[in-house]
């Protein structure tokens, strides 16, 4: 057993204008696509040497890590404490070898979702490809068989159900960032919306 947080610290892992929850609600767009371990593959195409596919058995079978970070939603939603498993961007990254105008990544979904990071920040020791949550697979509504988790940004960069990443040189907006959210959603300097962006960037 963790030890109960004080309230103080709890204050300093909520970021302004968030509030707390210990539901853990489900924010999509659309229904959660069917899943099928026979034809679902996950690749990573691009400005990479070789492009990389993998079956549902050979992700499944790459090295497990486990992590704990907090979760913020755009809609006001943080849940602190998510206990994620699965297999950390690091490990995936060691299948490919970059092309040097590689710049940013955009990842893409079953159903079309898609959403954008700079390298940098996907290859983050923190960011994971998780099939598990606190315990237990994923809810189909979560993201089953596999969603990305980048704790430190807003929560729709955290795409579920994952099937590929891409590779670019140029930044390329992804589903929310080109309805009207911001494209990088830093939680803690309240990045929501894009009229907020700076036009230098
Ligand atoms: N494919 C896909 N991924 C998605 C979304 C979505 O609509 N489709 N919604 C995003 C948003 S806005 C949030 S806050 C989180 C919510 O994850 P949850 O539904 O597991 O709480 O998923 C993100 N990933
Ligand atoms: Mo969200």
């Amino acid at each position: 057993m963790t030890k109960p947080a004080k309230p103080e610290d709890l204050a300093a892992r909520v970021p302004p204008g968030q509030t707390l929850t210990d539901n853990f609600p489900v924010l999509s767009y659309g229904p959660a696509p069917r899943f099928d371990p026979k034809t679902w593959d996950f690749k990573m195409v691009g400005l990479i040497e070789e492009p990389v596919r993998l079956t549902y058995e050979q992700f499944r079978a790459l090295p497990q890590s486990k992590q704990v970070s907090d979760f913020h939603c755009v809609t006001t939603w943080s849940r602190l404490d998510n206990a994620w498993e699965g297999v950390r961007v690091a490990e995936i990254m060691k299948l490919v070898k970059l092309r040097p105008e590689a710049r940013h990544v955009v990842i893409h979904c079953d159903a079309g979702y898609t959403t954008n990071l700079p390298l940098s920040e996907f290859i983050d020791d923190d960011v994971m490809l998780a099939h598990r949550h606190d315990g237990a697979d994923l809810e189909l509504d979560h993201g089953f068989p596999l969603r990305l988790v980048v704790p430190k940004l807003y929560g729709w960069k955290s795409a579920k159900w994952v099937r590929a990443i891409e590779f670019v040189d140029i930044d390329r907006r992804g589903f929310w960032e080109v309805r009207g959210y911001h494209n990088h959603a830093d939680p803690w300097t309240e990045e929501r919306y894009s009229f907020q962006e700076d036009p230098e960037e």
